[in-house]
């Protein structure tokens, strides 16, 4: 029985991986809601150390994580039991090369008690294997080797969404608008629907686009769809968050508090409060462009 999961390209797939998480089969940042079905989407972006291929995937299931159906993978057999679910390529020939990315998910329903659930994951390669199977010591922040899948269970009202690289622009004495950019990647799917934060009368979340030959920006409807594990990025000259009526000038240097407004697909709100710094990241297309947002 297929679960019917939205495909996705390999492209945009590959986008989601940070250099961080590359190394490591993870669980998208950003968590999930207590008491939630959740797709816990396990991404395998490499091989084990001196291997070609990964062959199989075993990862056992926390308290906490009730199975639901394990997505079956072409060429792959899958065995799954209440605490362990399991895929083993069928022959050399649909082993996952160690250059290529893939995700294999599980659904489960989740506990109702908000905090961290680790999923040991044990790859299999064509030489070799990789344990990720290590916790987390308390009180050490050493980083670990071969550190257990890990998923955030938060607490009703938390937004399950991974905000990152955020920036707000500075401003110029006399300007009372500017925007506000980031990288959105709802691990089940929200969408964005408001935006408040004290420096600004008003917050909108906005669009740009073409009337006749020019660019103009307007309130997105509806807010900004999050689709499960995409990264939606916000970025000038395209959906940003808007600023407007402002009550003090925005100093590069500083930080603004944002607290962001999502909806899941059964209308459950919840919200994130992030501070922003000011200013375009290094190196960033942005931190070099002339565009003022006025
Ligand atoms: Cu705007």
């Amino acid at each position: 029985m297929t679960i019917p999961f939205a495909t996705r390209s390999l492209a945009a797939s590959a986008a989601l991986f940070s250099a961080a998480a590359l190394a490591h089969v993870s669980l998208p940042a950003g968590g999930a809601a207590a008491g939630s079905e959740y797709d816990a989407a396990f991404r395998v972006g490499h091989a084990c150390t001196d291997a070609k291929t990964t062959t199989g995937l075993r990862v056992q299931l926390p308290e906490g994580f009730t199975l639901v159906q394990a997505q079956p993978r072409t060429g792959w057999t899958l065995t799954a039991t209440a605490r362990e679910v399991a895929w083993k390529a069928d022959s050399a020939q649909t082993a996952l090369p160690g250059a290529e990315r893939a995700e294999f998910i599980v659904r489960g329903k989740l506990t109702d008690k908000p905090g961290p659930l680790y999923f040991k994951v044990l790859q299999s390669c064509d030489v070799g294997s990789a344990d990720w199977a290590q916790l987390p010591t308390a009180g050490s922040s050493a980083k670990l080797a071969l550190p257990a899948a890990r998923l955030d269970v938060l607490p009703a009202g938390v937004a399950a969404v991974d905000v990152r690289d955020a920036w707000v622009r500075q401003t110029v004495p006399g300007q009372s608008g500017t925007g506000a950019f980031m990288k959105l990647t709802a691990p089940s799917g929200a969408r964005l629907v408001g935006v408040s934060t004290p420096v600004a009368g008003v917050a909108e979340v906005h669009e740009m686009k073409m009337e006749g030959d020019t660019m103009r920006m307007r309130e997105v409807a509806g807010g900004i769809a999050l689709p499960a594990r995409e990264t939606v990025e916000l970025k000038p000259s395209g959906l940003h968050v808007m600023l407007m009526d402002l009550k003090q000038p925005i100093a590069k240097g500083s930080t603004i508090p944002l607290t962001l407004r999502f909806e899941d697909a059964k209308g459950a709100k919840s919200s994130l409060k992030v501070d922003v710094p000011v200013g375009a990241p290094a190196g960033s297309a942005a931190a070099s462009q002339g565009h003022t947002h006025n």
